[in-house]
């Protein structure tokens, strides 16, 4: 089974076929709505937000220190592959820590993308299901500005509270692997021949159903943005992970 990339997809299409059997899928040219170019490349990024501190992590969520924008593009992109640069995630406020969120950076961008339109535009149950959130605005569990150099990768996880993700090309390219939930969480390497492996192109997005494991390797200098959602048709799943201690997590207790 190769699940695979289309190249347009209506929200209803996408509701039956993908988001309610978690199947994934990349749509090519997801990102139509947004203001294209110039504000995603890292040059021009870097002059926006270049004086802005960010964490920087390893392969995992490990952080691994603090940098600031600017200092982060100079240091690990326009280079020659070399292994593992560090990965700059900057997440808007997650909770209270102290950590360089990305706020600022999201608030600025807000006029330059927009949630591909195959994604349901409401029905969400997590976070804020009292209201619609609207990721462009809105602090999400999850919502990411994600920028590595070529040969940045993030490892084999499933992402947490039992939520979908929708991971967004802004620029480079990242081949992205996934592989269906099975017991215990990790595939069996006996049969771990991954069902989905495409190349994500700026312009396109991806759906990561909960449950699969994924990993992500950036073949060229990146940008993504990513958040996290639990839609209604999946609201059983997230009451079950709430009562099985999924409550008790420190970012679903400050979003709900
Ligand atoms: O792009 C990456 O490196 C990881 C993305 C990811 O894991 C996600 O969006 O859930
Ligand atoms: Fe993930």
């Amino acid at each position: 089974m190769t699940l695979g990339t289309v190249d347009t997809l209506r929200s209803e299409t996408f509701l039956t076929e993908y988001l309610v059997p978690g199947r994934p899928v990349l749509v090519r040219g997801a990102l139509a709505g947004w203001r294209w170019a110039p504000p995603w490349d890292l040059t021009t990024l870097a002059e926006r937000f270049g004086g802005l501190r960010v964490p920087l992590y390893d392969t995992l969520f490990a952080l691994r220190g603090l940098s600031t924008f600017g200092d982060y593009v100079s240091r690990h992109t326009r280079a020659a592959w070399h292994d593992e640069p560090p990965y700059l995630r900057w997440f808007s406020r997650q909770g209270p820590e102290r950590l360089p969120w990305a706020d600022d950076a999201f608030a600025a961008l807000v006029e330059d993308w927009s949630v591909p339109t195959f994604l349901p535009d409401s029905g969400y149950v997590f976070p804020h299901p009292a209201r619609a959130a609207d990721p462009v605005r809105d602090s999400f569990p999850g919502k990411g500005i994600f920028v590595c150099g070529a040969g940045g990768r993030t490892r084999l996880h499933t992402d947490p509270w039992g939520s979908d993700a929708c991971l967004c090309q802004a620029a480079g390219e990242k081949r992205v692997i996934m592989f269906p939930p099975a017991p215990g969480g990790f595939p069996l390497w006996r049969d771990a021949r991954p069902a989905f492996d495409e190349i994500l192109e700026p312009g396109d997005a991806v759906y990561i159903p909960a449950g699969w494991c994924h990993t992500v390797l950036a073949l060229s200098d990146s940008v993504s943005l990513t958040w996290n959602f639990v839609h209604q048709v999946h609201a059983g799943r997230f009451t079950r992970h709430l009562a099985e201690g999924g409550a008790e997590d420190a970012t679903v207790r400050y979003f709900r």
